[in-house]
């Protein structure tokens, strides 16, 4: 996804410029991925750019950080006045926003704890991340032969840079295979996560989508979406997913920050449903969007609008 660069990036509590947003070489999150971050989105509504659960985005990163033991020298409220600063500053109605805390430079080896703490928010310009069509289409998927990282091994629920090699290489096997995008399970080959979406699946009206506990990521996305079906009237189970389950849904799609709400029209070959957007599916996403661009009064609280 090339970046068109803007005006400012935040680092450690000021706006640089964008061309002077630079870390050294020797930076420790860049030799062993000792960094934590999130995508969150902020939208055009009538009130201006609004970002989506900014609050539940970066709570989520300073979780990440604790798990890794890094102590973040921001309150919550700070690193919220900062994105909303950084967004105004680059003058932008829509974008993506990158908060990234990292190990930083002057310490090196495998004990961060001695490494600073640096914190960057960058924002860009990010259209669908499945490609134009694939809001309506819908994605081929593949079941990736790389599993997602397990419990035992780098935890799950943390988005650390360095877990995100493991996305990476299920990415690039899918796409070198001809697909768009991959499907993780888990070791004991249940459903996990694609790279960077949640998913889930549609069997006889009810939703299903993995628990957190099988290892996939505990995605906002997720949970709004979740919230939304129930108030549609939906039942929702979150239930762990065998791949064959993939295959014989009614409907199947993919939920993230970057991805949005993206239909899955095909797992391994095989058709899902009516091969294309299902009703459901389709309802959801038009939910989903209407909250994000502050049309759906009950999800207003979701939004953190920027100018007020
Ligand atoms: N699972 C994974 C592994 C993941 O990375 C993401 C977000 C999700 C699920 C969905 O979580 P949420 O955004 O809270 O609904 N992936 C981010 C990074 C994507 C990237 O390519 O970079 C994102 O969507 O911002």
């Amino acid at each position: 996804m090339p970046i068109q660069p803007l005006q400012k990036i935040w680092m450690d509590g000021e706006l640089v410029e964008w061309d002077d947003a630079k870390i050294h070489v020797l930076t420790h999150a860049l030799h062993y991925g000792s960094g934590a971050f999130e995508g969150i989105r902020a939208y055009d509504t009538n009130r201006g750019p609004a970002v989506f659960r900014l609050d539940d985005h970066l709570r989520r990163l300073l979780r990440s950080a604790h798990i890794y033991l890094m102590e973040v020298p921001y309150s919550l409220q700070e690193l919220v006045q900062a994105t909303k600063e950084t967004i105004l500053v680059n003058g932008l109605e829509a974008c993506y926003v990158r908060p990234l805390v990292y190990r930083g430079y002057r310490e090196m080896g495998l004990n961060p704890l001695l490494a600073p703490v640096n914190v960057s928010i960058a924002v860009w310009a990010w259209g669908p991340y499945l490609g134009e069509d694939a809001v309506e289409l819908g994605v081929r998927a593949k079941i990736s032969s790389w599993k997602r990282i397990d419990h035992n091994m780098l935890p799950p629920a943390a988005k650390a840079s360095g877990q995100y090699i493991n996305s990476a290489l299920a990415k690039v096997e899918a796409l070198k295979a001809g697909y768009d995008e991959a499907v993780m399970l888990n070791m004991a080959g249940s459903v996990t996560d694609g790279p960077g979406e949640n998913i889930f699946v549609v069997r006889d009206g009810v939703l299903l989508t993995p628990p957190v506990s099988d290892g996939c990521l505990d995605g906002i996305t997720r949970d709004s979406v979740i919230t939304i079906a129930r108030d549609l009237g939906y039942e929702v189970r979150e239930q762990s997913l065998a791949r064959a389950d993939l295959y014989t849904a009614d409907e199947a799609f993919f939920t993230g920050t970057a991805a949005e709400v993206v239909p899955i029209r095909e797992v391994d070959d095989r058709s899902i449903g009516s091969d294309g957007r299902g009703p459901m599916t389709k309802e959801l996403q038009e939910a989903f969007f209407a909250a994000t661009h502050g049309e759906a009064d009950p999800y207003v609280g979701w939004l953190t609008f920027v100018k007020e």
